[in-house]
């Protein structure tokens, strides 16, 4: 498995240099600054690769995180072909510059949702937290959605306590957690924002969105194959409809009915264990092993469960999440890849997200994007993987 390192560009605060110390190897990045929909050129990606090379540790970009799907292919409206068109272009230019693996992820709207960036933890330093009470009172009284059943009864009439005692400050950071997740310098609500961004998809169902993402499938996946380009999904973070947006990938049998919609290996899965994992019924040891062979990248991270359906970010070998049984999952299918002669017989897999720990409290990273939080993930991880490749060898 190929250790790598979601690096946000120049502007992110952690350097080159600070990520070659922590062995990785790969880089995962995106061209943050080009608008949704437009063609990441050629130059801007050699660009990217050149400021890669050129950092010590002999990096390389492996993995494109995210190109990111425009909304009105995801509604599925309006004419959809130049956006189909510059998808399949910027597809092409980073393949030209030699990156093959590609991850994007179909949510409506919004990328990760949290309520909570700085959830204390006992010893010291913060974690990312989902509160399904914070998530309720969020919906039904700031932003004043009628989520009809969406919530249990119980946690609707702990989010009313909440409309007590929310006072302004709290309202805010609260929807400024919420608003983290989403990607880019674009896509930044207030309120009044958020209610108008998500007019134009009152009454798009899960299956509208389904077949939007047939559609889109059916646009640039053959084309990825030609390229010899992996595309790999992200599944929704949570896993479950949010604000009333319909979510089509966030369970076993939404990945089995997507990676179906397209037979090509280029139609592949981004295996996010801390996504996945967030679900009350995904077992993600099985569900690596099942879709095994499309795996083309690995976000590996763990979750705490709670029964109303909060989670929190739990260190990477803690929480609910079996990560040995992933990774040996993920081993089998490199060693079955190995005998085949795949040419991608070696995952790229990042630590998705860590605490904040030690001198990353009060630095100046992206939510869930800490130095020595990651670092820690990554080294746990790292012995894992040593741990059961040793016990395969002998
Ligand atoms: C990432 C996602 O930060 C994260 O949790 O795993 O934001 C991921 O980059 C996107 O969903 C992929 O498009
Ligand atoms: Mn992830």
């Amino acid at each position: 498995m190929k250790e790598t390192w979601r690096w946000f560009g120049p502007p992110d605060d952690i350097t080159l240099g600070e990520i070659a110390q922590t062995g990785a190897r790969g880089i995962v990045t995106a061209l943050h600054d080009i608008p949704y929909g437009e063609v990441w050129s050629r130059e801007a990606i050699a660009e990217r690769c050149r400021a890669i090379r050129a950092a010590p540790g002999g990096l390389t970009w492996d993995v494109v995180e995210s190109l990111p799907v425009h909304e009105e292919i995801k509604r599925g409206q309006g004419d959809l072909a130049p956006l189909f068109a510059n998808y399949r272009q910027s597809l092409a230019n980073v393949a030209a510059e030699g990156v093959r693996t590609v991850c994007y992820n179909f949510m409506p709207l919004l990328d990760w949702t949290r309520t909570r960036l700085d959830a204390p933890l006992e010893p010291g330093g913060h974690a990312l937290r989902f509160s399904e009470v914070e998530m309720a009172f969020f919906e039904c009284h700031m932003l004043r959605r009628d989520t009809g059943s969406d919530y249990a009864p119980a946690v609707l009439a702990e989010a009313d306590a909440l409309a007590e005692k929310a006072d302004e400050a709290e309202q805010h950071r609260l929807l400024s957690a919420i608003m983290a997740g989403l990607p880019g310098a674009y896509a930044r609500y207030d309120i009044e924002g958020l209610r108008e961004a998500l007019a134009p998809w009152q009454g798009v169902t899960a299956d509208d969105l389904r077949a939007a993402f047939q559609r889109f499938l059916d646009e640039v996946v053959p084309t990825a194959e030609e390229l010899g380009v992996r595309l790999c999904v992200h599944p929704d973070d949570p896993p479950r409809p949010l604000l009333g947006l319909p979510r089509v990938v966030s369970t076993e049998s939404d990945i089995a009915a997507i990676l179906d919609m397209r037979p090509e290996r280029a139609n592949g899965l981004t295996l996010c264990t801390g996504s996945l994992g967030a679900h009350p019924r995904n077992d993600p040891p099985a569900i690596a092993a099942r879709f095994a062979d499309r795996i083309h990248f690995a976000h590996l991270r763990n979750v705490a469960k709670e029964a109303d359906g909060s989670f929190q970010e739990a260190a990477h070998l803690e929480g609910d999440t079996d990560m040995p049984g992933v990774i040996a999952a993920l081993l089998d299918e490199e060693a079955r890849r190995r005998e085949t002669g795949r040419k991608d017989a070696s995952i790229p897999f990042r630590a998705d997200h860590g605490h904040a720990l030690l001198a990353d409290v009060g630095r100046d990273t992206h939510p869930g994007y800490p130095l020595i939080g990651r670092m820690r993930g990554l080294a746990e991880l790292r012995g894992v993987i040593a741990g059961l490749s040793h016990r395969r060898e002998t």
